[in-house]
């Protein structure tokens, strides 16, 4: 039986939401994250980086995205639907899969940790600390952010979808694509309606609805 291990507001949204297109069987472990927002440490019991998302399915135990969904697309995509198996397409998928954590996610998650610096200094230092976090947000990360997106603005509008049609690969970039939604708001039109349309699918209408617990 394929098992999801799936934690509040993460990236085993992208599980779920795969798992629903595929139409299999498969049951949910949900983990609550700590106040903190890291996650729980029982899913260090699963996997030891305790990170999500984690498959297991028979003795397997599977982590990372990319390769959870590339294990359910090979193992459970009979038809080939999630994949083109057109080479240049192929190569697309491949680039996608590895390009949305291997080089956007690292540009969000530095976001994330400089606009919480502030809450974890003491009180009487946090101008400072605003000056130091807004200075490599300003200087390193916007600029990078500011690259990304006008790159995927520029390929959304030669290509309807990541990897030919509908893929995995529209799953693994749905996170950060997603996740940008307010920096691009007004300024990225393709971007933003490829997001809306993705989100339209049944698939990941369920995977949303079983996904917030
Ligand atoms: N590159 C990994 C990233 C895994 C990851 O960092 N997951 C986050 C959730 S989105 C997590 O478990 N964070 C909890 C923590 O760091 O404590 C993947 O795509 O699976």
């Amino acid at each position: 039986m394929i098992t999801l291990h799936h934690l509040e507001q993460s990236r085993s949204l992208r599980i779920l939401w795969a798992l629903e297109e595929l139409g299999v069987e498969y049951q949910v472990k949900h983990y609550k994250r700590l106040p903190t927002f890291a996650a729980p440490p029982e899913l260090k019991e699963v996997h030891p980086l305790g990170k999500a998302p984690i498959l297991t399915d028979g003795d397997l135990t599977i982590a990372e995205s990319a390769v959870i969904l590339d294990y359910l697309q090979a193992t459970y995509d009979k038809d080939n639907k999630f994949k083109s198996q057109n080479p240049k397409d192929a190569m697309q998928y491949n680039y996608w899969m590895h390009y949305a954590e291997g080089s956007l996610m690292p540009y969000l998650v530095m976001t994330l940790v400089m606009n919480n610096v502030s809450k974890h200094v003491p009180f009487l230092i946090r101008p400072i600390a605003n000056k130091i976090t807004d200075g490599v947000k300003g200087g390193f990360i916007n600029p990078r952010l500011k690259d990304h997106t006008a790159y995927l603005e520029e390929y959304l509008s030669t290509h309807e979808y990541f990897a030919g049609d509908f893929s995995f690969a529209d799953i693994q970039m749905s996170f950060p694509v997603v996740a940008m939604q307010e920096r691009i708001k007004g300024k990225k039109p393709k971007l933003e309606a490829y997001a809306a349309k993705i989100q339209q699918r049944p698939a990941f209408q369920r995977a949303k609805a079983k996904s917030d617990f």
